[in-house]
This record gives structure tokens, sequence and C-alpha cells, in this order.
């Protein structure tokens, strides 16, 4: 398999320069990489520029209704526990209309990936702002700049207990790759952020800190195990429960556990925001338990022995009650 095995016959409707080819091509690339079968891989998306990805994929696909992705995933994976299901959603689809639909697939660990493609703005509908606008955001629908608070998606995935919590950036197709090779291989709900570049209403919102040139400054690079340094000579601690810049020497700088009984370090790094911290990236949280098709499977399987041992106890015709 390569990646062409993985592109479809539709034309891409994306604008020239959207960050949103980069990472259907990393993904195609991905899924080559890993020797996944087309048959037995679904993408499954909502509305926006983003959801137009399962055209795209020569896979098994379905647009679906706006913000329910989740759930719609949550079923297929249900009655088809061998496809590996895929959720492309937006800021907007996630979090706006689909906040609920978002939050309930994560806390019940069906086993499907999230991509959220988050550009800050909603592309498809022409420029208005979304929940994860920053304030002061001018668009279409908030031509004085926004005044909202902004929400950070890994917050809430974080706050709804998911068992795979990470980030990438559309531009860098080897830590996408990386990323997406590490949600393939996690049994359970996987919610990973994509900083999204919206190059028509929303031009180089994440550049500050993901730019080629920006991202050696201001991007910490999370590794299981590994101090969390970044910049030339930075370093994150914790001030109480406050977390705090330091410098790399300092030796409070703190270490970084995905693997933690709780979400608490992950919700912490979701948290934090440019400028006055680095902007997290990798994989935030990782933990193992049960998957929703996993708990349904014994449910139904235990309700067919009690239904089969009824059967056979009624097929003998006589007993005492
Ligand atoms: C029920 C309903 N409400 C509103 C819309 C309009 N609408 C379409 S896509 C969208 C938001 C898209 O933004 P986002 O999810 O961030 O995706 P992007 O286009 O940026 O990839 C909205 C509000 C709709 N199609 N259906
Ligand atoms: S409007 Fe923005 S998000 Fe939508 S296709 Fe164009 S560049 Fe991409």
């Amino acid at each position: 398999m390569n990646r062409k095995d993985y592109i479809s016959d539709q034309e891409v409707k994306w604008c020239q320069g959207c960050g949103d080819f980069n990472v259907l091509k990393t993904m195609q690339s991905a899924l080559a990489k890993m020797g996944k079968t087309k048959h037995n891989t679904v993408f499954v998306s909502g509305i926006g520029c983003s959801s137009r990805f399962p055209y795209y994929m020569d896979t098994y696909g379905f647009h679906t209704i706006h913000g329910r992705a989740p759930t719609i995933a949550t079923g297929i994976k249900s009655v088809n526990p061998e496809l590996d299901v895929w959720v492309v959603t937006g800021d907007g689809d996630a979090l706006s209309i689909g906040g609920n639909h978002f939050i309930h697939a994560i806390r019940r660990n069906q086993d499907i990936k999230i991509l959220l493609f988050n550009n800050e703005i909603y592309g498809l509908t022409k420029g208005q702002y979304s929940p994860t606008s920053s304030q002061g955001c001018v668009s279409k629908s908030t031509p004085e700049g926004s005044i909202d608070y902004p929400l950070r998606p890994l917050t809430i995935a974080a706050a709804a207990n998911a068992s795979f919590i990470a980030r990438t950036s559309d531009n860098d197709p080897k830590h996408m790759a990386a990323i997406f090779e590490a949600a393939a291989n996690h049994k359970g709900c996987a919610v990973i952020e994509i900083l999204q570049n919206c190059v028509i209403f929303n031009d180089k919102v994440h550049e500050p800190y993901n730019g080629p040139k920006q991202r050696k400054e201001n991007l910490l690079y999370l590794e299981d195990k590994q101090p969390m340094f970044y910049g030339t000579d930075m370093g994150l601690k914790l001030s109480g429960l406050t977390p705090e810049v330091t410098y790399s020497s300092d030796k409070s700088v703190l270490v970084h556990e995905v693997n933690t009984s709780n979400t608490s370090l992950a919700y912490m790094l979701a948290n934090l925001s440019y400028p006055q911290c680095p902007v997290p990236v990798g994989v935030f949280h990782q933990t193992q338990r049960e998957t929703y098709d996993q708990l349904l499977d014994k449910q139904q399987s235990k309700e067919k022995l009690k239904k089969s041992q009824l059967m056979r106890l009624l097929e003998q015709n006589s007993y005492v009650l």
C-alpha cells in the first residue's frame, strides 16, 4: 500500500494553501505506512470545510450532520468493532453545535479517534468567530472584536477523561504522522487537536508559535518521562498549582508523564496559552481502560446467555415454578 491507494477520485474543494491539504496527505501516508486496509477504515465527519475530509479518502466515509459525527461514529464502532473509526470535526462543529456530542463520546471511551481541526474560525460559512477564537478576534460576526473567553479544546477532552489526548500542527507532517500512528495504536477514545491554518479567514493564527521559525522557541514538545524543556534554555515548572516558565537549569522543571492515573496534568498543559507560556504539542495523556464497544459486547453476551438459558428451559416442556 502507498499514499496513492488512499486518494479518492473526488475533486478537492478546499482553498489553495488551506492547512487541510497537509492533514489529508499525512493521513493517507500514515495509513499506508501502518498497512491499514481501506475496507476496515471509515472517516466520519460533521459539517465544515474540514468535514469534507471523508470524500477525499478512498476508504469508507460518512459526511453526517452538524456536530453529530462523534455520536454516529459511536454507533458505527458499536455495531462493527472491527472497523478503525476516525472522526473529523472542526472547532465550530465539535465545540459549538456539537459540544454535547463531543463530551459524551469521550467520556464513554468509545474506541474512535477524533481529529479536531482547530483554525479558530468557521471556515465553511465564510469567517464567523468560533468558541476557540481569541479575545479581540475580528470576524464577520464580531466586527468590533470578540469579547468571549476562548475554549481550549483539550481541556474539554481532559475534563471528560479522554484516554488519549494529543496536539499537533498541520505544518509539521512528521510530527502529525507520529501522532496519528500513536492514536491509531491506542485502544480507546483519542482526541487530537490539529492546529490548522485557514488561509482565507484566519491566516497565520497559529504562526506566532507554530511557524517554522517560531516553533523552536515557543512549542513545548512533550516526551514521556522527559523534562519539559523548550526553546533554547527554558522549562516549565509548577509554583504551587500554577504553571510557571523558568530556565532549563532550574531543578524543579516538570518531568512529563503520559500514563497518569487522572487527567490533571493534561488539563494543566491544555490550559497553557501563548504568549505567557509555551504551547505544548505531542501526547499529553494516555491510559488504558475498557472501551464502550468492549463493555457493550460483554453486556450483550451476558444477555444472550440469559436468553439461551431461558430458551432451553422453555424447550424442556416441563418446568417447576
Ligand atoms: C444546523 C446547522 N447550523 C449551522 C450551520 C452552518 N454551518 C456550517 S459549517 C459551520 C461551522 C464550521 O466551522 P468549523 O467546524 O470550525 O469548520 P471549518 O469550516 O472551519 O473547517 C456552521 C456554523 C449548518 N450547516 N447547520
Ligand atoms: S475557508 Fe479556510 S478552512 Fe475552508 S477551505 Fe478555505 S482555507 Fe480551508
